[in-house]
């Protein structure tokens, strides 16, 4: 049995306002062709389908148009979708009827009923083949009891028993099911966590979430007996523990210029006669992207080698020279005219230094993250280092749970811009 994982496709996604609509569709297409070239029977999606909560029309399109294409058009027989901390669960489970008819099973959200997250694969002749324990995104408030003054220790060991005791009960349920059948198929589980020690990349967005948070499990949470464990949350693919077979699939496309040099990937996994391969495939770049970084001379040498090359590269510049270069936008703007190069920010580090010295009148919302606008909160307010700390972490667990809601986040938050 050949079985694809995937996950954080973060379909709608844009980049500095730009759409990606153009490269969602490329690698959809490209994973269609993948799928048939590898006879591949099952597709596992480990979560963040979308962006955001509400997904535009067309991203709803790409979706939708993408998993009547696997069922009508290639040998796939079984799509199993859990839901990511972007997704609204409700919003994936609404159609789960239809899709069954398609042989899509979608896990929005946690039922009091495991059994519903365990998903029994059938072969054509109807005997079992593998079961998933497709588990959703548990968020804080599916899993734990909130009992008021507990400290945050106490929260944060609630919250991971409440994660490991969910995959226990989930993973017993499907090994009843296993025995029930008889069969000795391959047992598969789903999930969309971070686990310790996962790595993540300057910009975007984990490391500030993440850092003192509670949702940080450990390997040993997960029930030995799992022949393969399908995961999503990170975008940089990795194992966990070093486990061959604990695996993020990493995103397909890079979610912004920190991972831009990262070649991404899905996993397949082939189950056959009592054993386990595991492949990397590399996905294709569809839209180059690259971060120039230096002073002056650096940045237009670079540009200057682009041009030649022919190159149709989104850019993400970072003025990093001693001079304040205050022509620095005129500058690139010229560079960049009659090519295909398009220019999607311009970091202007010598500037953002000073405006860490004292405000500036030039200083945008869009320089700052999401915690050094609180940490300038912290300062304006003349807050003690003492207390800083346990001040960041109640933000940052206020920050995790707006994204958990189910409601779209108001545009005009700078919460909006949300992390993994
Ligand atoms: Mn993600």
């Amino acid at each position: 049995m050949n079985v694809l994982h995937t996950s954080d496709w973060h379909l709608g996604h844009t980049l500095y306002g730009r759409s990606r609509y153009s490269e969602f569709s490329d690698f959809l297409d490209w994973l269609v062709t993948l799928m048939k070239q590898e006879r591949v029977d099952a597709l596992l999606v480990a979560g963040d389908l979308f962006d955001t909560t509400m997904p535009g029309n067309r991203a709803q399109e790409l979706y939708y148009g993408f998993l009547h294409r696997v069922a009508r058009s290639t040998p796939c027989r079984h799509v199993v979708i859990t839901s990511g901390n972007h997704d609204s669960a409700s919003f994936l489970d609404a159609p789960k009827a239809l899709l069954r008819a398609l042989d899509v099973h979608v896990i929005g959200s946690v039922n009091d009923n495991v059994s519903e997250e365990v998903v029994a694969l059938h072969d054509r002749q109807g005997g079992l083949e593998a079961v998933v324990c497709a588990v959703p995104h548990l968020r804080d408030r599916d899993i734990r009891s909130v009992v008021a003054g507990e400290s945050v220790d106490d929260k944060s060991r609630k919250l991971i028993e409440g994660i490991e005791l969910h995959y226990q009960k989930v993973c017993k349920a499907g090994e009843l099911l296993r025995q029930q059948e008889g069969a000795s198929v391959p047992m598969i589980a789903m999930g969309h966590l971070f686990t310790a020690g996962g790595i993540t990349t300057d910009g975007d967005g984990v490391r500030e979430l993440y850092i003192g948070s509670l949702a940080r499990v450990s390997r040993s949470i997960f029930p030995t007996g799992i022949d393969y464990l399908a995961l999503g949350h990170l975008h940089i693919p990795q194992r966990i523990g070093g486990e061959e077979h604990l695996r993020y699939s990493g995103s397909p496309l890079p979610m912004g210029f920190g991972e831009a040099r990262q070649q991404k990937q899905v996993l397949f996994v082939e189950f056959a006669d009592g054993e386990r391969r595991i492949r990397e495939i590399a996905v294709p770049r569809f839209q180059p992207l690259e971060r120039i970084s230096g002073d002056v001379d650096a940045i237009t040498s670079r540009m200057l080698q682009l041009k030649a090359e022919g190159s149709s590269a989104w850019l993400e510049i970072e003025y990093t020279g001693a001079e304040l270069a205050g022509n620095l936008g005129a500058l690139l703007e010229e560079a960049v005219e009659g090519t295909k190069l398009e220019i999607c920010r311009i970091k202007n580090r010598r500037t953002a230094a000073l405006a860490m010295q004292q405000l500036s009148e030039h200083e945008s919302l869009d320089e700052l993250g999401m915690l050094d606008v609180f940490e300038r909160c912290l300062t304006a307010a003349k807050v003690p280092d003492s207390q800083r700390s346990a001040l960041l972490q109640a933000y940052q667990e206020i920050v995790l749970s707006l994204h958990e809601n189910d409601e779209p986040l108001s545009t005009t938050t700078p919460f909006q811009r949300q992390p993994l």
